[in-house]
């Protein structure tokens, strides 16, 4: 008997559950609990960690779950980990729904940086204006260079005190478009945008505004999620989720 667990959070677990529902497939789609208000999907939904691989070991034989689905960003690599090491324990196949990652194309000036205290290290020493558009987990490497003034883009208006000095707070749930992510930024006379690779088109907006004004982009690679070989197979597309879902090893 089929039971899914969707790892969410993305624009294509929010696309897959959709595609799942409408199978009348049963399926439970997991928030971290990251944001006070997610948004619903059509399927049960459980918000909030499951105590680490441990915990999710447990999640998966109790709710008696024969198949998960990693539809997290590629920035929750601790999820993606732990999804890993509980299925590999409890012996249940796991795929991740994984967007590609951006490149650069014509007119675009990335710089790239492989972590974010790489970024925080490439922004330059004269102050600047940095669209910082990496959400909230992040912002206190960036009081390294306390000199800049930052555009701050959050999901939710933030509760403590920000660990930056000179910031402008734009509350904002995406997906964003390009003109208005071009209009916030000569709003703002940003200089530099500071990106992860998230991949996808929920965030792509940025980079298309910053071809436009001719702005460069500090581009954050994503972490690596360590896997043996066939452990955890990466599909690009709902069909080909479905396809898994149906013969999971014929990976
Ligand atoms: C809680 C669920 C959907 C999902 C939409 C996608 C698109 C909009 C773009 C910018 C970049 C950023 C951020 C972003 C985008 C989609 C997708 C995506 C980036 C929600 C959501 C949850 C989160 C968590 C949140 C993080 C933050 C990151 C904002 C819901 C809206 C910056 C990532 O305040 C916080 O603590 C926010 C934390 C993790 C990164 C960070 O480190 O702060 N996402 N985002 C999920 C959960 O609880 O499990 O609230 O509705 C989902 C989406 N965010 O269904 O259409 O698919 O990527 N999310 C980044 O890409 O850099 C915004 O501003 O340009
Ligand atoms: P993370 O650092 O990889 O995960 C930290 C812990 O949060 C996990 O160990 C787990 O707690 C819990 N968690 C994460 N995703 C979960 C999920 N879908 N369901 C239940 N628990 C979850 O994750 P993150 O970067 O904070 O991202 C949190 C969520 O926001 C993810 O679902 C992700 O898809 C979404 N999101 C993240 C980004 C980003 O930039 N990171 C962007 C857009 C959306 P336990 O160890 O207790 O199980």
């Amino acid at each position: 008997m089929t039971r899914i667990l969707l790892l969410g959070g993305t624009t294509e677990a929010s696309s897959l559950a959709k595609t799942l529902a409408e199978a009348g497939a049963d399926a439970v789609f997991s928030y971290a609990g990251r944001t006070a208000k997610p948004v619903s999907q059509p399927l049960p939904t459980r918000v909030g960690g499951f105590g680490g691989v441990e915990g999710l070991s447990g999640y998966l034989k109790t709710e008696s779950i024969t198949h998960v689905i990693d539809a997290t960003h590629p920035f929750a690599a601790q999820m993606s980990t732990n999804a890993v090491q509980a299925c590999a324990a409890a012996g249940v196949p796991l795929c991740a729904f994984e967007r590609p990652a951006w490149q650069a194309g014509e007119g675009d000036s990335w710089l790239h940086a492989d972590s974010i205290e790489g970024a925080v290290n490439a922004l330059p020493e004269a102050p600047a204006r940095v669209f910082l558009a990496i959400g909230k987990q992040n912002l206190t490497q960036f009081a390294a260079k306390p000199q800049h003034h930052y555009l701050l883009r959050l999901v939710d208006a933030p509760e403590a005190e920000l660990p930056l000095p000179h910031t402008t707070v734009e509350i904002a749930r995406g997906p964003f478009d390009a003109a208005g992510d071009t209009a916030l930024m000569q709003r703002y006379g940003i200089t530099h945008v500071v990106a992860k690779n998230a991949g996808g088109a929920g965030a792509a907006a940025k980079l298309t505004a910053a071809r436009t004004l001719g702005l460069p982009v500090f581009m954050i690679g994503r972490p690596q999620v360590p896997a043996q070989a066939g452990q955890r197979p990466i599909k690009g597309s709902v069909a080909e989720v479905m396809a898994w879902i149906a013969h999971p090893s014929a990976t």
